[in-house]
């Protein structure tokens, strides 16, 4: 039995479900068998990494630089309390840096950081099992306005998502971008001083750091990765500075970004704005007497993290929750790209379309707190909590909430138990270069139970088929599919959610890792 949605399909030849609530809540507790065969895959994945570490990066030095710390020490008075931020690029990154140890180089942004820092800023982590280290980098206060909150996320984030925020071109702010770049250059180089290294650099905060990196020592490796997506050269040019952007991340050797499209972008764009030779067959530019691979390397996870412990729960959910009930799960930062507001309208049509599913489906949707000093993202939580008091006017009574809206940071025991407890998983971006938590999701569900309804604006629907495709703009097909995800039957959750965990399992965050190092290893035996 398979659902045919309206539109949005992966697959034309689905049928109607005709199950019904009574149908799926008789066969609920079926138990499922464990996907063995990929449980040794992720496993196999992890080894091998394992043992490219030791065996092919032999002396070369490690280092991974981004804006955000992987470990927040946030005790002013000792240090002593810390914490995990809610970030895709730390998620991704931490279960690699913990294999290949090395230097990790990144803003320090906790109150109790310097607390527990040497000289130079470093400190092992993590804090409670050390196994690299974290050199942190301090920036004033005027540098975290212009670098971090102004040109990384009023002006690269909005322009590189393309969601209609506009973006804001202010010259301070790319003074300041600059100036942290530099810094973070220094910082890297005091690092690799005399050394053979590998430097990774993540994301948009420090696209001008390669060039620098490179023209101080040609023979250092560079390789960065864009965790969001890349615009046309229409849509990028309308930063002044965008030449200057493409010329600091042409210091790179390769550059990677999550799916080709926007590989292709990248060329295409350089190809217009700079006076380089554009391989694009080979993904290869020729500038400056240097050769940058394009490379497509799509994220992912370790999903053996998202193992939920028994009897773990989320207070809110024990509270909200009516016995017998549907668990419609939202798990976002609360970020405009996100769509939330959409999610919440789509989820408003289904409960006026439907009302069979009065009083018995929740929405539990975390809007973690993120970016809270830019007015973007301020207008955004209180459209967020507005709408949500709006719906459940509308629907609730004193028994029941529709939607349970969380703005906390959530541990990640808790967050796995959401995972497992909930029984459709709702990412609905306006655009995500990739998405995480859709692969938590299916991480987390070794009962091969629950529903991924997924954005094909996000990066993950390309190689995630087993999801329910939406348009979150196309509020009438939204709202049928949310209604097609919570009917159906046991048995299509377990085809689609085995094939979902079937291809997590070969695309890990280990495997992620290897393929870059080992193209940036082939680069650096050029070297030597
Ligand atoms: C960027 C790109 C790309 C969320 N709330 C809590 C929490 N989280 C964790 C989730 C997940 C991560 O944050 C969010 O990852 P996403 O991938 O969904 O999104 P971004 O942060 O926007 O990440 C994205 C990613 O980089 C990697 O390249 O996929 O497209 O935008 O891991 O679980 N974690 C905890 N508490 C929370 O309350 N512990």
């Amino acid at each position: 039995m398979m659902w045919s949605p309206k539109t949005e399909q992966h697959e034309s030849e689905q049928e109607d479900s005709t199950a019904t609530l009574e149908d799926i809540e008789d066969t609920q507790q079926v138990a499922s068998p464990v996907d063995e065969q990929a449980i040794a895959r992720i496993s196999e994945a992890r080894t091998r990494l394992e043992e490219f570490a030791s065996s092919e990066l032999g002396d070369a030095h490690l280092v991974v630089v981004s804006n955000r710390e992987p470990y927040v020490h946030t005790d002013p008075q000792d240090g002593s309390k810390w914490h995990t931020p809610a970030s895709g690029l730390t998620t991704a990154l931490d279960p690699v840096m913990r294999i290949c140890g090395g230097t990790w180089v990144a803003h320090g942004s906790g109150h109790g950081d310097i607390l527990v820092a040497d000289a130079s800023g470093r400190v092992q982590v993590p804090p409670d099992h050390p196994q690299f280290t974290l050199r942190r980098v301090w920036l004033e206060r005027a540098e975290v306005a212009g670098y971090y909150d102004g040109f990384s996320n009023r002006t690269l984030w909005p322009l590189c998502h393309q969601v209609y925020v506009r973006p804001r071109f202010e010259e301070e702010d790319w003074l300041q971008y600059k100036r942290v770049n530099e810094k973070f250059a220094q910082a890297i180089l005091a690092q690799v001083e005399g050394k053979r290294a590998i430097v990774l650099v993540q994301d948009y905060h420090l696209a001008l750091v390669p060039e620098m990196i490179k023209s101080a020592r040609p023979d250092v490796v560079v390789s960065q990765f864009w965790h969001i997506p890349w615009p046309n050269i229409d849509v990028l040019s309308t930063c002044p500075w965008h030449r200057q952007i493409l010329k600091g991340l042409l210091g790179n050797d390769i550059l990677g970004f999550h799916v080709r499209q926007y590989c292709r972008n990248f060329l295409g764009g350089v190809d217009r704005a700079l006076e380089a030779r554009v391989l694009g067959d080979k993904s290869a530019i020729f500038w400056n007497g240097r050769t940058t691979f394009v490379r497509p390397y799509p994220i992912s996870i370790d999903p053996e993290t998202m193992i939920p412990s028994e009897n773990a729960t989320v207070p809110e959910l024990q509270r909200h929750k009516i016995s017998g009930a549907r668990v419609l799960l939202g798990i976002d930062r609360l970020d405009y790209i996100k769509g939330i507001p959409e999610k919440f309208r789509a989820y408003d049509r289904l409960l006026r379309e439907h009302p069979e599913h009065q009083g018995r489906v929740v929405l539990v949707q975390l809007a973690t707190p993120t970016r809270s000093r830019v007015p973007e993202y301020v207008k955004l939580a209180h459209e967020v909590e507005e709408l949500a008091r709006e719906i459940n006017e509308r629907h609730g009574d004193s028994t029941w909430k529709p939607i349970v809206l969380l703005q906390r940071l959530l541990d990640q025991e808790e967050l796995a138990a959401l995972y497992a407890q909930s029984d459709v998983c709702v990412v609905g971006s306006l655009q995500d270069g990739m998405n995480l938590v859709a692969k938590e999701f299916v991480a987390a569900r070794r009962d091969q139970r629950g529903v991924l309804v997924l954005s094909r604006f996000a990066g993950a629907t390309k190689q995630m088929i087993g999801a329910l495709p939406i348009h979150p703009y196309d509020r009438e097909a939204y709202a049928a599919t949310l209604h097609a995800a919570i009917m159906m039957p046991p048995e299509e959750q377990e085809d689609r959610m085995r094939q979902l965990r079937a291809d997590l399992s070969r695309h890990t965050i280990y495997s992620w890792a290897e393929n870059i190092l080992r193209e940036a290893v082939q680069v650096q035996r050029k070297f030597s």
